[in-house]
């Protein structure tokens, strides 16, 4: 995910630094980039031990004296090419507008998911009741996948700090995504982890409770188990020991939908 500012309509990339550090227990890298469009840039991404999506927070901080007007972009090659299609928005139809918190795309209509085709994405850049909404998104149609949504006129008073916040999902099938981007708008207690009582206050885009508690349960982890089984040869009896045995996530589900046991 691309960020960059655009001073006057100049557009100005965040390239960041050759140093980065982490915090959240080296599950949060942090990247800085001090001086763009005079103000000091620091991008957080989180990603959870227990996986399922990315959390970015674009860090603005005015250090100067004078304030500071800018748009801010988040830019991303999908890589789902001319296959590009949104399977759903927030807002419960396909078409991608400013009254959207969330869209989801894929490469195929779900009938191939993955390892068969690319991942389903998902991109949560808002949430309600939130200060500040997105001021314009794009996804080109006929089967473009170069998706940005940016904020338009943010006046960062000096001393101030505005943090812009959006999550990045990756799922192997399109509901999973789908359910990922529904239970993030929320700010569920996994979106909250790590963030300080300063980055709640400053974060524009959602209204994050100011105590940093969530209004939904913490996640279940997901269930671990062992499946053991035989390879056997092509006579049927014969079994192959050290056998390589592989199994996508997907099929598994399916099949312990249908009630399959091992
Ligand atoms: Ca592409
Ligand atoms: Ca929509
Ligand atoms: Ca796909």
């Amino acid at each position: 995910m691309h960020f960059s500012l655009f001073s006057a309509g100049t557009e100005l990339p965040f390239s960041g630094s050759n140093v980065a550090f982490t915090e959240n227990n080296g599950r949060q890298i942090v990247i800085q980039q001090f001086g763009l469009a005079n103000l000091d840039v620091t991008r957080k991404i989180f990603v959870p031990d227990t996986g399922y999506f990315a959390r970015y927070m674009e860090i603005l901080t005015n250090s100067g004296t004078a304030p500071v007007t800018v748009d801010a972009q988040i830019f991303s090659n999908l890589g789902s090419d001319f296959g590009t299609r949104i399977i759903a928005t927030s807002s419960g139809d396909k078409v991608f507008g400013t009254d959207d918190f969330w869209l989801v795309t894929d490469d195929d209509d779900g009938s191939s998911p993955y390892p068969n085709s690319d991942p389903t994405l998902a991109h949560i850049f808002g949430g309600p009741n939130a200060r500040l909404a997105v001021s314009a998104v794009n996804l080109p149609p006929s089967g473009s996948d170069l998706l940005s949504y940016r904020w338009n006129n943010l006046t960062i008073q000096p001393g101030q700090t505005v943090i812009l916040m959006h999550f990045a999902v990756q799922h192997s099938t399109q509901p999973a995504a789908t359910a990922s981007a529904e239970r993030l708008v929320q700010l569920p207690p996994e979106a909250l982890v790590g963030l300080s009582s300063d980055e709640i206050a400053n974060i524009q885009n959602f209204a994050v409770p100011a105590d940093g508690t969530s209004p939904l349960d913490v996640l279940n982890p997901p269930q671990l188990g062992s499946v053991n089984g035989t390879v056997l040869a092509g006579d049927g009896t014969t079994a192959i020991a050290n056998a390589n045995v592989t199994y996508p996530q997907w099929q598994f589900d399916l099949w312990k939908k249908r009630d399959h046991h091992f």
